[in-house]
Order: structure tokens, then C-alpha cells, then sequence
């Protein structure tokens, strides 16, 4: 269960790392490629979505996720027209920053029937976008307003409602291809606000922001953009986030 693999991480103080897969733009030997280097790197889960996937790939990509290794996969959907029962998990995503109720409930709703017999583990997640100096996929296409990146107070307010809600992960996401990754100032204040395990991703580029990230308080690393131009990359930020992990050996 990838749920209980979190809240088991977060309780050692053990950092997770999670590779996000657009499966319109990693095919073919790339995907096989990046797979293996997840494996070599201990990458702890993949995430498979996007903002707007248009090739018709998602049950691909899974499929060959899942005949290659063992690492788990949720689905990080952009829309409830991308649904997989290939997949471990879901991170059904509460768009909690945003005022749009297609993203807060509606989608859910359309959603709902085929996820109840798809077998597949529901994580329900609360999802703040983050300014990330960029117009992103995600904030246009979600209709909705960023959080300003410099309003730690609006973020952990609203990351705070969404635990009282009853969410069980909160997302903290600057949009693939951000600009400005979240700050670790804001990383640390909303951590210290909530006990729900925190994800924090969106144009985390370095290893050294990667540490940075974890060593403020987010519970799960996703990376994405950076690795579909430098692949290699997943081992350097793997190895980052695992080294603030008490009980991982590097
Ligand atoms: C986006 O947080 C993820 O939703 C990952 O962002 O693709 O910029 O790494 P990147």
C-alpha cells in the first residue's frame, strides 16, 4: 500500500523519492531507459499523469512500467479522462487552492464509479499550486489562480483545511516546468502546520534543491521535467533525498 509506505517513511524521518512520467512525452527506449535508472536509484514510486495528455499512451506507459520492476505507481491525473486500473494507487487530487468545483468535486463525481471497482488504492490529496514564475499547464488548464509563491501564510492555512477535511497527502506543486520550484521557506512553514505527509515537486532541477526540500520538511520529492532532457539526473537527485534518510543506506 503506497499510503502506508508514506506515513511509515515519514515516521522514521525517511525521504521518498518519486519520479513523475508524462506518458505523452517518455516512450519507447526512453521510458526503458529511465525506468532502469529508477530501479538502479531505489526510486521509491512513480507517478504517471499530466495537465493534458493527448496521445492516448497512459495504459502504456503503466503496463510497461509494471512488466519491468516493482516499484509502485499511482496515477497523478490532469482529468478524471485519465484513469488506469494498471496502476497501484491514485492520488485523487483535490484542487484545494482553487476555487474551480470541477477540480474539488466534480471531476470526483464522474470519477467515482469507475474507481470504486477498479481495485485500485484512492489517496486522497490535497493539491495547492504554487506560483512558479511561469504561466504553467496546470494553472491554465485547471482554470485556477497559484498560490503567490511568497504567501506562506495563505498556503499552510489552506494546507491546514485540507487536513481538517480529511485529505491525507498534501501537495504542495509549483507546476511541471516551473521556473520557481516552492520555496523551502514555504516547504518548512506549511510542514510545521500539518502532520499529513507532505509532497512538494514542480521545477526541482538539482539535487541540491532536492536536499534543500526534504531537509525543510517535504516527506516526497517528484521530479519530472528535469529527467526527460537529463535522465542521469535521477541518480544525483535520488541519492540526495535518500542521504536525509536516517534509516536508508546510500
Ligand atoms: C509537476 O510536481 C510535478 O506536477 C513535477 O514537476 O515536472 O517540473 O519536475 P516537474
Amino acid at each position: 500500500m503506497i499510503y502506508q509506505t508514506i506515513v511509515e517513511a515519514k515516521k522514521k524521518g525517511d525521504k521518498l523519492f518519486a519520479v513523475l512520467i508524462d506518458p505523452d512525452k517518455t516512450t519507447g527506449d526512453d521510458l526503458s531507459k529511465l525506468i532502469d535508472l529508477a530501479v538502479t536509484a531505489s526510486t521509491d514510486m512513480f507517478l504517471v499523469g499530466g495537465s493534458l495528455l493527448v496521445q492516448n499512451r497512459l495504459n502504456d506507459c503503466i503496463q510497461c512500467i509494471k512488466e519491468s520492476c516493482s516499484i509502485p505507481v499511482s496515477l497523478f491525473p490532469g482529468s478524471s479522462l485519465q484513469l488506469s486500473d494498471k496502476a497501484d494507487s491514485i492520488f485523487l487530487l483535490s484542487l484545494i487552492s482553487g476555487r474551480n468545483p470541477d477540480l474539488l468535486i466534480g471531476q470526483h463525481v464522474i470519477a467515482a464509479p469507475f474507481l470504486k471497482q477498479s481495485g485500485l488504492e484512492i489517496i486522497p490529496t490535497a493539491y495547492i499550486l504554487i506560483d512558479g514564475g511561469v504561466p504553467t499547464s496546470v494553472s491554465y488548464m485547471s482554470n485556477t489562480t497559484p498560490i503567490p509563491a511568497n504567501k506562506e501564510d495563505i498556503a499552510l492555512c489552506t494546507a491546514m483545511a485540507g487536513e481538517m477535511l480529511g485529505l491525507k497527502l498534501i501537495y504542495l506543486d509549483a507546476g511541471s516546468g516551473a521556473r520557481i520550484p516552492v520555496s523551502e521557506r514555504m516547504i518548512s512553514s506549511v510542514s510545521s502546520a500539518v502532520n499529513t505527509p507532505l509532497i512538494v515537486g514542480g521545477g526541482i532541477r538539482t539535487p541540491e534543491k532536492a536536499y534543500a526540500d526534504a531537509r525543510a520538511g517535504a516527506d516526497v520529492l517528484v521530479v519530472g521535467n528535469a529527467l526527460e532532457s537529463s535522465p542521469a539526473l535521477l541518480l544525483e537527485v535520488a541519492s540526495a533525498i535518500h542521504s536525509c534518510s536516517p534509516t536508508k543506506v546510500n
